[in-house]
């Protein structure tokens, strides 16, 4: 089986498996868990900000980070395909009440002049802008990488109007390691944000947010009340230790087999893929051409060993990781043939 549906599917390694097995604990509810508070030191370091908290989940982590930024009845702003809009189940209406105001980017970038346009004026029978979320690399629009500058221009633009930047960095990872530009140079523009350790870093579980102390203190409080406070957890950043130690460099591999698999599939009649949307580990192909449904050439794929899952709109996403080689890319690019050839 040849399994592209998401970067996190992958299964701890041996060794990885060895570290959490040896990992020194303590009941992280008092802050006792060395490794969580090493893991968490470690990854406030990495992205320069005063302090981090480990969370279960990428989805918990940005939705504890849109709680502490925002009051009930605010506004926040996000690029259309967003994580936090689209794949969340509504948390940031369940969790913090707050509207989401979308904004369509190209390749999941919003332009500065498009995020003007959408905040609101300070009339009292308007919601209060509060917060911009923007995610680096952006899943739905295809691992896409946001400009430095963009984030950047972004930024002063948010910080002149007193709103709030928060950056879903589920493969923040990723971005820098195509761009050589390191995590806490895009961290530096934004109030908070959340990394992933389970996705292209292999680890089975968590995600860290990072921001300023006060911040931190805060999002312990509420990820507590989201039933995230976690007891013998250095089980699991352990995992998070190891993958930082192990598996980030390796990202650039995952790039190189996402990139050869879209070159392979763009050539089949009927597929279309926006090869400018192919930057890191995630390709979206769009199979409305074939005429064919997208569940139907998910089960035939499927059926051959190769696992792909539903991206945007009549389309399909693989995504490269560090348990797939590129023997089984070459493979899954001919099964793909096969099938839609
Ligand atoms: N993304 C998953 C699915 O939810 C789509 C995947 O397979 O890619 N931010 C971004 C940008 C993400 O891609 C994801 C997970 C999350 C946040 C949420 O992380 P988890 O799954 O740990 O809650």
């Amino acid at each position: 089986m040849i399994d592209l549906r998401s970067d996190t599917v992958t299964r701890p390694s041996a060794g990885m498996r060895q570290a959490m097995a040896e990992a020194e604990v303590g009941d992280d509810v008092f802050g006792e868990d060395p490794t969580v508070n090493r893991l968490q030191q470690r990854v406030a370091a990495m992205l320069g900000k005063e302090a981090a908290l480990f969370v279960p989940s990428g989805t918990m982590g940005n939705q504890t980070c849109i709680k502490v930024h925002t009051q009930p009845g605010d506004e926040i702003i996000a690029e259309s395909g967003a994580h936090v809009f689209n794949y969340e189940t509504g948390g940031a209406a369940f969790l913090s009440s707050v509207q989401v105001h979308t904004i369509s980017g190209r390749l999941g970038v919003m332009s500065v002049d498009a995020i003007k346009r959408a905040v609101r004026p300070a009339l009292y029978y308007m919601p209060r802008t509060r917060l911009i979320c923007l995610e680096n690399t952006h899943n739905r629009a295809g691992g896409t990488i946001y400009p430095i500058e963009s984030i950047r221009e972004i930024s002063a633009f948010a910080r002149n109007e007193k709103i709030r930047l928060h950056l879903d960095g589920a493969r923040l990872w990723n971005a820098s390691a195509a761009t050589g530009i390191p995590p806490a140079e895009y961290a530096s523009s934004v109030d908070s944000l959340s990394v992933c350790l389970s996705k292209g870093l292999g680890a089975p579980v968590g995600s860290v947010i990072a921001g300023s102390a006060e911040f931190i203190s805060d999002a312990r409080h509420y990820r507590k009340i989201f039933g995230g406070g976690m007891r013998q957890a250095g089980v699991l950043a352990a995992a998070g230790l190891f993958a930082l130690d192990h598996n980030l460099s390796r990202l650039t591999e995952d790039h190189a087999k996402a990139a050869f698999l879209a070159s392979g599939i763009s050539t089949i009649p009927g597929v279309d893929i926006d090869m400018q949307s192919v930057q890191t580990n995630i390709v979206i192909m769009s199979v409305e051409r074939t005429g064919r449904s997208p569940d139907e050439i998910l089960a035939q794929l499927r059926a051959r060993g190769v696992f792909f899952s539903m991206g945007n709109y009549m389309g399909l996403r693989a995504v490269t990781h560090l348990d797939v080689s590129m023997d089984d890319v070459r493979k899954a690019v001919s099964v793909a043939h096969e099938v839609l050839g």
